[in-house]
């Protein structure tokens, strides 16, 4: 089995290589990704080390760098990762969300339906979605009606994803995850920004009141969950993928619930000027997922938050070497203005 992984040297895409390789140990992957500021090929270097994985730096927007990588292997399975991930980001400058989330994913739906591969998994968000009010979920069927540049992005690569399918018969399928947290997840996230902020002592920024909602889970959750799909899922079908209803939880509870993991004080937390339409709530039905795959979370918050909260403090030196150069200038242009200090 060729597997063809994009986006592999970011967060999810490097739990899902590790996971692959325990689970899956018999798959061939290639990992294609353009490292940027985002990729980090030490996040999958053990992996590497072994013969059962490759990588390939390329663009997925480039046409003449991914034709070479679909002539060199004839991939069974492709699973789409790579992406402009920050909402933050897509709000200071979107062409890059339109350039690598829209036109990356049409050039790669082109190659590889070009080159007879079976299954082609496209890992997108709950985000396309829109934000809820206190109550409801989303269900597979909920009309998009994303608020950000990244989510709209994301919504029109959706698209084109599903209308290859329904046009050409192409096997995709289309996943929408809620908000993952775990190892290697770039600091400019919500959990990992927090989690080393507190742990050098540093505020943390809460955008509005701090209590909007977000439903967490598990990379690893997520990369079986993206397992069921590839082997079990129908094609052209979306599926859900959530954490449990526990995890539904205000920004402002899970910051406290970190501090209190590693001993910091509340006062840390700063309230800053919201985030320009900040999606009030996440939240998503997987009965689909549940039903049809056999798929539910099975790793608790409060279990997976405090060891997330342990691997960052053990793994120091992965997020001091990111939080340098290009960080430091992004970090200026989202908070210089937000923090008082
Ligand atoms: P990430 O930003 O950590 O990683 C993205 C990776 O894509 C990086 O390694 C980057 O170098 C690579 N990349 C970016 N542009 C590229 C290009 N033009 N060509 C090749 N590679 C490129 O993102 P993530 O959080 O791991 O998210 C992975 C996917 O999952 C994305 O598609 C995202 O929309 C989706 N998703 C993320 C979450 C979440 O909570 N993080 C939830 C649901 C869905
Ligand atoms: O500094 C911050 N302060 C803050 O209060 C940051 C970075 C975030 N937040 C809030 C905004 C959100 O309500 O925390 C919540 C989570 O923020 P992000 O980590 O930026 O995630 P979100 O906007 O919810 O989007 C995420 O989930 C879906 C991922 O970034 C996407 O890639 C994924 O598709």
């Amino acid at each position: 089995m060729n597997v063809l992984i994009t986006g592999g040297a970011g967060f999810i895409g490097s739990n899902l290589v590790h996971y692959i390789s325990q689970f899956r140990p018999n798959w061939n992957m290639t990992v294609v990704d353009l490292l940027t500021y985002a990729g980090n090929l030490q996040n999958i270097s053990s992996v590497l080390e072994g013969p059962k994985c490759k990588f390939v730096r390329a663009d997925i927007a480039d046409s003449a760098a991914m034709s070479k990588v679909f002539s060199s292997t004839r991939f069974d399975l492709v699973f789409h990762l790579a992406a402009e991930s920050h909402v933050d980001r897509s709000i200071m400058g979107a062409s890059a969300f339109v350039r690598t989330n829209v036109l990356g994913t049409q050039t790669l739906l082109d190659l590889a339906r070009s080159s007879d591969v079976q299954r082609f998994v496209h890992v997108s968000t709950d985000e396309v979605y829109g934000s809820l009010g206190r109550e409801g979920r989303f269900v597979e069927t909920t009309p998009l009606d994303p608020t950000s540049p990244y989510a709209a992005s994301k919504a029109a690569s959706d698209l084109m994803v599903l209308a290859c399918y329904k046009t050409h018969r192409f096997p995709v399928l289309v996943t929408r995850c809620t908000n993952n947290y775990g190892p290697y997840q770039f600091p400019e996230k919500f959990l990992p920004l927090f989690i080393s902020n507190a742990l050098e002592d540093k505020k943390l920024p809460l955008y509005g009141d701090g209590t909007n909602v977000r439903s967490w889970i598990h990379v690893n959750d997520h990369c079986e969950g993206l397992l069921r799909v590839a082997e079990k899922g129908r094609e052209g079908e979306v599926y859900n993928l959530g954490g449990e209803e526990a995890a539904e939880l205000e920004n402002r509870y899970v910051a406290e619930l970190l501090l209190q993991a590693l001993k910091k004080p509340k006062e840390l937390i700063e309230f800053v000027k919201d985030r320009p339409a900040h999606d009030l709530r996440y939240a998503v039905d997987c009965s689909k997922a549940q039903r049809e795959l056999g798929w539910m979370p099975a790793i608790s918050f409060e279990e997976g938050l405090q060891e997330t909260v342990k691997w960052y403090s053990e793994n120091r030196v992965w997020w001091e070497a990111i939080k340098s150069g290009e960080y430091l200038s992004y970090y200026q242009e989202n908070y210089g203005e937000r923090l008082s200090s």
